[in-house]
């Protein structure tokens, strides 16, 4: 068999997708997420102008080959786009040899290890009410783990609150990315946030009682002196994870958290190698890891990412908000049924724009998603309603300290 056709699909339904489409001469279709939010062009243009001419005539079934080729020939090494676009010719590949078994992919990786997968859904809320109200719904939705992300007085604009004010008037749920010519400027006071949060778990707990799993996300916003604070703080609320506490770039960091709080820590969703967790996992500063598929070289990279965490009795928490499309969740959920190491699968659901450009089979149901059974990733893409939807610019928020000073957003 050999790799007759490689195409690069842009489409925005509800937001910007950058999928790969391989055809083999045999006929056959692979489908891979390339997507990166913000940046979807960089993506796209890496993969038209400098990886499709070197995909035509290839074997598909040498995924791990092809792997090696694509990064080590490339010369420069790891980054987001790399990464990205290296993750959606690995993920198509798979999508091809699960398609080429007649199985579904999670079959090629050793089978179920479980019967499904445990999903947490974003609540959030300006207040304590409209909080509470967005807890009830994603119960009612199914939902059976929960992240809590809520307004702080005194900011006006906070990461992960769906019901806040954007730019342009329009609201964008938990997609952060607005459609907008500028990124949205955002302000930010660590310290308001520290003074207000455990509060609002302690209400949340007491509201809810001390069974649901409740989530947060920090947002790369602290030091590492201010996450473990923050970590000792919410020990009485017990999470399942605090996440992405410092800008987690500087693995070190951890180590001061660590030694201050027995609040379990996620982190590495803007991480796209192994090499950004070595320190990580070897010392045990994490337990959690949150790389997405499309953002760490696709599966044959994360399922080594995942195994060797699994030594160090670190688990999988799979990153999959909107931006991840139904292709790369679709991975997600193979590899979160197959592998031993697995914690939690995060899932944000996607608009109906887009459930109608990428037609999918995996189910979600009682808090447990699964993949289904469909020969290969199980995720179709309609090309004809994915041109109806053409790019549109949109950026990520950023945001200020009150004195103006840029911070992490
Ligand atoms: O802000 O994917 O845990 N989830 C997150 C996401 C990220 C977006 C950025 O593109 O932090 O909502
Ligand atoms: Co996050």
């Amino acid at each position: 068999m050999k790799i007759a056709a490689a195409d690069v699909i842009v489409t925005s339904p509800d937001r910007n997708f950058v999928t790969l489409k391989i055809t083999t001469d045999d006929g056959l279709t692979g489908l891979g997420d390339g997507t990166l939010n913000g940046r979807e062009l960089a993506v796209a243009s890496y993969l038209r102008d400098h990886v499709v001419p070197l995909l035509i005539g290839r074997d598909p079934h040498r995924i791990e080959d092809t792997w090696q080729f694509l990064y080590r020939s490339a010369y420069w090494r790891r980054g987001p786009v790399t990464m990205a676009a290296i993750a959606a010719v690995d993920v198509a590949l798979w999508d091809i040899k699960a398609k080429a078994a007649g199985m579904p992919l999670y079959q090629l990786l050793g089978g179920a290890s479980r019967t499904g997968i445990m999903a947490y859904g974003h609540a959030s809320g300006r207040d304590l009410p409209e909080l509470f109200d967005s807890i009830r719904r994603h119960l009612d939705e199914g939902f059976r783990s929960i992240r809590v992300q809520t307004s702080v007085p005194g900011i006006n604009a906070v990461y992960g609150v769906a019901a806040q004010p954007s730019v342009d008037g329009k609201r964008y749920d938990y997609e952060p990315a607005q459609r907008t010519p500028l990124p949205a400027e955002e302000d930010w006071d660590t310290r308001a946030y520290l003074r207000h949060l455990p509060g609002v778990f302690e209400a949340v707990r007491n509201e809810f009682g001390p069974e649901l799993p409740l989530l947060h996300d920090g947002h790369h916003r602290m030091t590492p002196i201010q996450a473990a604070k923050l970590g000792k703080a919410l020990e009485p609320y017990d999470l399942f994870w605090l996440e992405d506490c410092t800008p987690a770039e500087n693995q070190e960091a951890l180590r001061l958290v660590r030694q201050h709080t027995t609040t379990p820590l996620a982190i590495g969703e803007v991480f796209n190698t192994v090499w950004d967790y070595q320190t990580l996992i070897r010392e045990q500063l994490i337990d959690y890891v949150r790389s997405a598929v499309t953002h760490t070289g696709g599966i044959t990279a994360m399922r080594k990412l995942l195994d060797f965490a699994a030594q160090y009795q670190i688990k999988s928490g799979i990153h999959g908000p909107t931006d991840i499309s139904p292709v790369g969740m679709a991975a997600a959920l193979h590899l979160d049924l197959a592998i031993h190491n697995f914690g939690i699968q995060e899932y944000m659901k996607h608009g109906p724009l887009t459930n109608e450009v990428f037609r999918q089979s995996f189910t979600f149901a009682d808090g447990y998603l699964h993949p289904g059974e469909q020969p290969g990733l199980g995720v179709e893409l309609d090309e004809a309603a994915a041109e109806a939807f053409p790019y549109v610019p949109a950026y990520l928020p950023f945001n200020r300290l009150m004195d103006g000073t840029v911070h992490d957003w």
